[in-house]
């Protein structure tokens, strides 16, 4: 019948739009942090008069975005949100204020904010408004987004992504200090964006001396796209002459150290642009816990973590059971029995056979997968 046949179209036009949101959210990813990237169109009579997206350090939010764009045209329209628009006085007015007052007549908001700021008092002041709310529409993909807000608010840790690559037979390094190429150039400009995606990436201080490397985002035109760089180095052995403390001025670099690190170390990586974050004492010195570590890191904001290596800190991580997602990428190449195991402490079983995880998608990134 005609009533059944409009309202399906309306629920496919909502998908559709809801969709476009969430795209535009994601521009945001990696670049928000502490805040969540959220995405929302405003669409009048079936056509979009305004996109927005959170911008880069959080504000302004993503709403008064798109009803800036859409003007006049918001009296009436329909606001497509991510996530539930925010309710309290932050460092930015209340989003709930501006959708009422640009005169939006029906909400769709992908899920509530579990920020006990907000937490459904957003939607409910504007129900109270008079506005025709409807909430859970592509819920999975929005929680899937927002997973760091989610994670940083009720667990006070950020979402922790581990990142491994390794050849055919499981190695992650050859026995010697020269760094070998696992994976070919499809991977590395995936790892390079999910790095952009990123709040900020993490390696142990092992890694840092061995490979030396800069841990920037180098896609062409999102050089600017850089996550923070934490390197995990408990007594800041980090030489002053390596590229990443060469380079702290002009992307931020957090070094992890242990409360029993020397302070003149601090001092001298303080003076080239480094911040040192020092975490309690652990019963083991020369290892930082990743629980401690974790919870400093959100503290200062940080929601998505990715880890890039090496062994140890990929292997304490796993052996926590603090990482989220895992993305794993397989070389063709082998290195053979004196290379370095992937997860020091563990066979890479702990991972592929791990009851604790599911397969999300895999793919190949030629010659490697994913
Ligand atoms: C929204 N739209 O685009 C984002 C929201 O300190 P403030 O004022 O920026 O508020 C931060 C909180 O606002 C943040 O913790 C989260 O709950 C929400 N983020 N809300 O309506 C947005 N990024
Ligand atoms: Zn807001």
């Amino acid at each position: 019948d005609q009533v059944g046949e409009k309202l399906k179209a309306q629920k496919d036009a909502d998908r559709r739009f809801m969709q476009l949101a969430l795209a535009l959210g994601g521009r945001g990813q990696g670049r928000t942090w502490p805040n969540p990237a959220v995405g929302a169109v405003v669409v009048k009579d079936g056509i979009i008069v305004g996109r927005g997206w959170t911008q880069p350090g959080g504000r302004p939010h993503a709403e008064p975005e798109a009803l800036r764009r859409a003007g006049e045209a918001a009296k009436g329209a329909t606001l497509y949100v991510t996530l539930e628009p925010c309710s309290h006085f932050g460092k930015s007015p209340p989003c709930v204020d501006a959708v009422i007052a640009a005169g939006i007549s029906r909400v769709v908001s992908a899920i509530e904010d579990p920020n006990p700021e907000v937490a459904g008092q957003g939607h409910a002041k504007l129900r109270a408004a008079g506005v025709q709310v409807e909430v859970g529409l592509c819920s999975t993909d929005a929680k899937r987004d927002h997973a760091g807000h989610f994670r940083r608010i009720r667990d006070g840790r950020p979402h922790v992504i581990l990142k491994l690559a390794v050849s055919a037979d499981d190695k992650i390094a050859a026995g010697g200090s020269k760094p070998v190429a696992i994976t070919g150039e499809t991977a590395r400009t995936r790892v390079h964006l999910l790095r952009a995606q990123s709040d900020a990436i993490l390696i142990g201080v092992r890694t840092a001396i061995a490979d030396d490397p800069l841990l920037t985002c180098r896609l062409p035109g999102m050089e600017s796209r850089s996550p923070v760089r934490v390197v995990l180095d408990p007594m800041l052995r980090l030489p002053m002459t390596s590229r990443l403390v060469q380079s702290a001025r002009t992307t931020p670099l957090w070094m992890v150290a242990s409360a029993l690190a020397e302070p003149a170390a601090a001092t001298k990586l303080g003076a080239a642009g480094a911040q040192v974050i020092r975490v309690p004492p652990q019963a083991e010195p020369s290892a930082l816990q990743p629980p401690a570590v974790l919870k400093a890191l959100a503290e200062k904001g940080i929601t998505r973590l990715m880890i890039e290596g090496g062994s140890r800190v990929a292997s304490s991580f796993m052996a926590s059971g603090l990482v989220d997602e895992i993305w794993l990428l397989r070389g063709p190449g082998t290195i053979g029995a004196d290379g370095i195991a992937a997860l020091d402490a563990l066979p890479l079983t702990a991972i592929t056979q791990s009851q604790a995880y599911r397969v999300r998608a895999s793919e190949t990134l030629d010659p490697d997968t994913l």
